[in-house]
């Protein structure tokens, strides 16, 4: 009789199940895009490619071919995929506790900001989970000391933001995009911004008025295409802002945390932003961690109740991100970075193919950019991808070229000899 109820009870979820099982072990890559397309919104366009593995600098597709990774997630895997040792802090962590929530304080938190202010000499953080909030984190806090500290009228103040940045898809970050498709359809949008073209300190200068609250800019443009502004860009618009009480605001998501060769892309200038946010690679790509790191003054508008999140400043974060950091420093990623980042752009400056128009970068972020003439930077991607790199195209004409930051000098050489073939295909 029991049993009998039990299959009865069974069959009934098994027949009202809305869901198939499907087992993984018969498909190919083919299968796995089918599903996603057919299931998943289409705000995506991705090389045909099904991954299921990765360690360090490569990752591994369903079909078992491996790839050096040469995007790294964006720069959220400075550290390589799966790095042992920050996989071992989630996985410690993630048998401890993994929210509390900041109803409550949690015991990993307190070390997380303690750490990353012993790091970028910033006295205070502000913990979210992504780059977009963290920006939407410091736009905050500079509208507020905008009104209470600078005095700006409440239902004024500008945030100056330059063409062809990128600081996110939410509506705010959006509202100050010069790409059209990043808006198109999404309005209306959030007043109190206005752009500047990028690299010209003088029309910093110009449009600053009474009213401007901060300026916030990329040090390098990464979705622009790997935009390095002239030298001493950075320099004069911190001067500017210094002169009129602007806040300077350092987007330092992906050019952060080693990318570029310093632990800072700003850096390079010998400035220090009133606020710098930070994502991606915090979490060495395990985990979505942001922040923004700025002063007691700046960070002190906010009281409690004026802002937050369920998940920001978790103690899975928290944790994950010390280990992430302390990885960072101790395995010299960031000198790894310079050093790699310098010999790889040497050598590619060297390649002599019709279709480079410039190579430029700052350590291991590169973007080769192509002629018109050269039919778009995705048939590279795909020839690369076929020969063992993944790549990812920016905007039609850039090759992005940003591996983990544990890459070597070997793995650099042997990825030199395929770019290098593949840049010279007709
Ligand atoms: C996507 C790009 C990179 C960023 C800067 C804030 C954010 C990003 C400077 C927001 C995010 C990502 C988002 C990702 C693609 C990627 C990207 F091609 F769009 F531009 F990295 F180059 N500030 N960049 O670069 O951070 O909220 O995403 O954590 O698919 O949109 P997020």
């Amino acid at each position: 009789m029991f049993s009998f109820i039990i299959v009865l009870i069974f069959n009934k979820l098994v027949h009202n199940s809305k869901y198939t099982i499907i087992g993984k072990f018969d498909m190919q890559t083919k299968d796995f895009i089918d599903l996603e397309e057919k299931h998943g919104a289409h705000n995506y366009n991705p090389l045909d490619v099904v991954i299921e593995r990765g360690k360090g600098v490569w990752v591994f597709d369903v079909e078992g071919n491996k790839y050096l990774d040469c995007l790294a997630a964006y720069s959220a895997v400075n550290q390589g995929h799966c790095h042992p040792r920050i996989i071992n802090a989630l996985k410690t962590q993630a048998e401890r506790i993994t929210l509390t929530s900041r109803a409550f304080r949690n015991d990993q938190l307190p070390f997380l900001l303690k750490e990353l202010s012993d790091l970028t000499g910033y006295e205070m953080a502000l913990p979210m989970n992504s780059g977009a909030e963290a920006v939407e984190t410091a736009l905050k806090a500079a509208r507020k000391w905008g009104h209470k500290i600078k005095g700006i009228d409440a239902q004024s103040g500008d945030i100056i933001a330059c063409d062809n940045n990128f600081a996110g898809r939410t509506i705010t970050t959006i509202s100050f995009s010069t790409e059209e498709q990043y808006k198109d359809g999404f309005g209306p949008f959030t007043p109190g911004f206005k752009v500047i073209p990028y690299g010209n300190a003088d029309a910093l200068e110009k449009i600053i008025d009474k009213n401007t609250i901060a300026f916030l800019v990329e040090p390098i443009q990464g979705e622009g295409g790997v935009v390095v502004p002239p030298s001493g860009y950075l320099q004069k618009c911190y001067d500017i802002c210094k002169r009129n009480n602007v806040l300077f605001i350092a987007d330092e998501i992906q050019t952060g945390l080693g990318r570029t060769g310093k632990l800072f892309a700003h850096q390079y200038d010998n400035i220090k932003p009133d606020m710098v946010i930070i994502g991606k690679a915090l979490s060495g790509g395990c985990y979505p961690v942001s922040a923004v790191l700025s002063s007691k003054e700046i960070l002190g508008v906010f009281n409690p109740g004026d802002h937050g999140s369920t998940f920001g400043g978790n103690p899975l974060a928290a944790a994950v991100a010390r280990e992430s950091l302390k990885v960072l420093i101790e395995e010299k990623l960031i000198e790894n970075s310079r050093d790699l980042g310098e010999y790889l752009l040497d050598k590619l400056l060297k390649i002599k193919s019709k279709h480079i128009k410039e190579v430029r970068g700052r350590g291991l972020f590169i973007g080769i950019e192509l002629f018109p003439e050269a039919k778009g930077a995705r048939r590279f991607c795909k020839a690369l991808m076929k020969r063992g790199i993944l790549c990812k195209e920016t905007h039609d004409n850039v090759i992005r070229i940003a591996p983990p930051l544990v890459i070597t000098k070997a793995e650099v050489d042997d990825a030199l000899l395929i770019i290098k073939d593949v840049l010279l295909m007709d």
